[in-house]
């Protein structure tokens, strides 16, 4: 039996469809047979377990919701239940998945020529094609509007020279979509690996993510031929509508993170006996078990209504930014509360709860910060920008 339908205290189950949960079990599966037992030394060994990609692709989890290029073609609330699955198992490997669908196969699908779709879609959605997303700058990601790398154009190329920080999958990527100003305002490029004065370098001795390459990106004076520009994409809003994908799976996300370290409370808190009664039997024990699953009830409830929103076209990038928060918020909470819970054992890679309290630090900082999205959804309230 998966561990995905725990905990459902609302009957959530009954709110899927059949195909939605048939998607969900399997993502289920393949997190407890393949993520689950190698992640725990992944993380201490600060590794990316690449090797799990060609099955994640034969199970069509890059680029789910597009139904051409070979994608499968599922709605918004399955891609959500895959990601709150590969959550459960790691927030490394969600990025991953998030990273190659909403920041990479997105913006190529969204804003690419006939010819660059054809390219890249296909073999991103094999998962033979890797890309990773530059927007952050080491002089402050949450204004990216400021940024500094500039694409000139010089003759029939342009010409690139900056650098990007903190970039997942930098250094595996075939492809890199690098946003840069231009003369005509901020515009995406794709990057291939050899692109001559293109360099990469791993930032290495993270407390988080450990299972996920982040990387510098440096641009030296790269020629970046015409046809490898995004087209139909100009200005700031056509990044920040790939980062709309992305923070809408990690709402998923942090559900499922929260999902595995409640498990692994109640679990602990069944057997471990201390005082002549198990844990679970003090009130303060229940008291905290209650408010995880209060939290977690309310985080799936939310990612539930905000997938049903996309799938109907009804979504803005505000309810997003909503969920990212409560529910990233929500995750790192209950992280932090069952790794005390666990005592000195949850202070273990062995036990789940304190690599998603490390994991999570990153979580809530990127895809915009926890202050950022009280800032969004504070402008929309107000109507008054306050960043
Ligand atoms: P602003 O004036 O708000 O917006 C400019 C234009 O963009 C539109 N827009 C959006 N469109 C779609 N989705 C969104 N989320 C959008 N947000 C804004 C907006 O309507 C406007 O369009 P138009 O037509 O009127 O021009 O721009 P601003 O400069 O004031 O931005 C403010 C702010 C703070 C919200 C924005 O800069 C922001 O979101 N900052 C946070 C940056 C961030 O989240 N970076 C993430 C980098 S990628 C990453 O972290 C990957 S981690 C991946 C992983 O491993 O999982
Ligand atoms: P800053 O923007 O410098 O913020 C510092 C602090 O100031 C934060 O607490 C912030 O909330 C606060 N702050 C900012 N503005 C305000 C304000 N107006 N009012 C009050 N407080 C404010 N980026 C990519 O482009 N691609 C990736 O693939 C990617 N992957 C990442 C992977 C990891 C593991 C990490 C940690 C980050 C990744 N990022 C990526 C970068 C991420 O998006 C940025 O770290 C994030 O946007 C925040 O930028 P910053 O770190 O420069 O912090």
């Amino acid at each position: 039996m998966p561990d995905s339908k725990t905990p459902d205290f609302y009957n959530i189950e009954a709110l899927l469809s059949e195909d939605e949960r048939q998607v969900r079990d399997t993502v289920a599966r393949f997190v407890d047979d393949r993520v689950l037992p190698i992640i725990a030394e992944c993380f201490e060994k600060e590794r990316f377990p690449e090797e799990l990609v060609p099955e994640m692709a034969e199970l069509g989890l890059f680029g789910p919701t597009f139904t051409d290029y070979g994608c499968a073609g599922l709605n918004n609330v399955s891609y959500g239940l895959i990601m709150q699955e590969l959550e459960r198992g790691d927030s490394g490997v969600r990025s991953f998945a998030s990273v190659q669908s909403g920041l990479c196969m997105y913006p190529i699908h969204a804003f690419g020529s006939d010819e660059q779709k054809q390219r890249w879609l296909p073999s991103m959605a094999k998962g033979e094609a890797i890309g990773c997303f530059g927007l952050t700058e080491p002089d402050g990601g949450s204004d990216p509007g400021t940024m500094k790398t500039r694409a000139e154009k010089r003759g029939g190329d342009w010409v690139l020279n900056g650098a990007k920080m903190w970039i997942t999958n930098g250094s595996i990527a075939d492809v890199a979509i690098v946003w840069a100003v231009t003369e005509t305002g901020v515009r995406g490029f794709l990057v291939e690996k050899d692109t001559p004065g293109y360099t990469t370098r791993d930032i290495a001795h993270k407390f988080s993510l450990r299972a996920s390459i982040t990387s510098e990106l440096f641009f030296d004076n790269c020629k970046i031929p015409v046809a490898n520009e995004l087209p139909k994409t100009s200005g700031l809003g056509g990044p920040l509508s790939c980062l709309t994908q992305a923070r809408y799976g990690i709402a998923w996300g942090g559900v499922g993170a929260a999902m595995a370290c409640y498990r692994e409370a109640c679990e602990f808190a069944e057997q471990r006996v201390l005082f002549g009664s198990p844990l679970s039997h003090k009130q303060t024990i229940q008291l905290r078990l209650a408010d995880m699953l209060r939290r977690i009830t309310t985080g799936q409830l939310l990612a539930l209504q905000l997938g049903r929103l996309k799938d109907s076209g009804d979504m803005h990038h505000t309810h997003v930014s909503l969920a990212k928060w409560n529910n990233v918020r929500l995750g790192i909470d209950i992280a932090r509360d069952a790794r005390d819970l666990l005592g000195a054992g949850g202070i273990s890679v062995e036990c789940c709860p304190v690599r998603h309290m490390l994991n999570l630090e990153s979580v809530i900082t990127y895809e915009g910060t926890e202050t950022i999205h009280q800032l969004i959804v504070g402008r929309e309230i107000t109507g008054f920008a306050a960043f």
